[in-house]
């Protein structure tokens, strides 16, 4: 690994926030590209966190001190990641869905989309049925995307595609679901119309459904 890059991914592992924001700043400086920055840094620090968690060596304060030190390098990387488009994409509503907390991935895929000439509304975390309903209604997306983190709460993605079906919004709106533990099969038995697997897979997914 490049030693920019490395201090990058030291810097998220070691939950080091300012030192996070540092080391991205160098390895921009340095010329790195912030794909890379993001990819070898920034996400694989917080997978060997995930495997430190899963290993008993790390426990949540220390997870949720290395997801703030990669929040910290993402507002640096954020600029860079997000060109300016004039023309609107299309308009997405993107949520975490009710009972997770993790918003790191659902940010990325939110700066990502931004990046393509998207309009995101962001509704944040623990995202109930009702505010999405309440988001369609609102903002009438193309997309809406939903993102959830845990085993325990991915079936609140079903329960929110449901909700939206019996409040007859259903046929307005496309519905794109992500996160670790969920897959193309799961996406297709709760009845989304798509499932992305990261977030540059998410743009491409955007595109196609509002072409
Ligand atoms: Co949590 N956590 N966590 N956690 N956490 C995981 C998810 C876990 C896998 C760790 C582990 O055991 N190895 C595990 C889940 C196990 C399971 O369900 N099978 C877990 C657990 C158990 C928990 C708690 C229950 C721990 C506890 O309290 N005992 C608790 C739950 C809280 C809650 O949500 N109710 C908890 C809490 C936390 C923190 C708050 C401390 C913190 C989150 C901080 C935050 O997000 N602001 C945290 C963290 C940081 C993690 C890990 C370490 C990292 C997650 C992350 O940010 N990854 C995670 C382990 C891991 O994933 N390796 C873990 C980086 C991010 C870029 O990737 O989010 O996957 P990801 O997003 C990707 C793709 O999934 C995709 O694109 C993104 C970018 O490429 N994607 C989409 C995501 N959303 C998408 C939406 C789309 C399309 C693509 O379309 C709409």
């Amino acid at each position: 690994m490049q030693a920019e890059i490395e201090a990058v991914y030291e810097a998220v592992l070691d939950g080091e926030e300012q030192e996070a924001a540092t080391a991205t700043e160098a390895a921009l400086l340095a010329g790195r590209s912030p794909v890379e920055i993001l990819n070898e840094g920034m996400i694989a620090a917080m997978a060997e966190v995930g495997r430190l968690f899963e290993t008993g060596e790390f426990f949540v304060p220390e997870m949720l001190i290395a997801a703030r030190a990669m929040q910290a390098g993402l507002t640096v990387l954020k600029p860079q990641l997000i060109k300016a488009d004039i023309k609107s994409a299309g308009r997405i509503v993107l949520g975490t869905v009710k009972g997770d907390l993790h918003d790191i991935g659902k940010n990325l895929v939110g700066m990502m989309l931004e990046g393509a000439g998207f309009e995101v509304i962001d509704l944040g975390i623990n995202v109930p049925p009702d505010r999405f309903i309440e988001a369609i209604r609102a903002h009438q997306p193309q997309i809406l995307g939903m993102s959830a983190l845990l085993t325990t709460t991915i079936p609140n993605m079903r329960v929110t595609i449901d909700a939206i079906q019996a409040a007859g919004l259903r046929a307005t709106v496309k519905i794109v679901v992500g996160g670790a533990p969920v897959t193309e099969a799961f996406a297709q038995k709760i009845g989304a119309d798509g499932y992305a697997a990261d977030a540059s897979r998410a743009v491409t997914l955007a595109k196609t459904l509002v072409a």
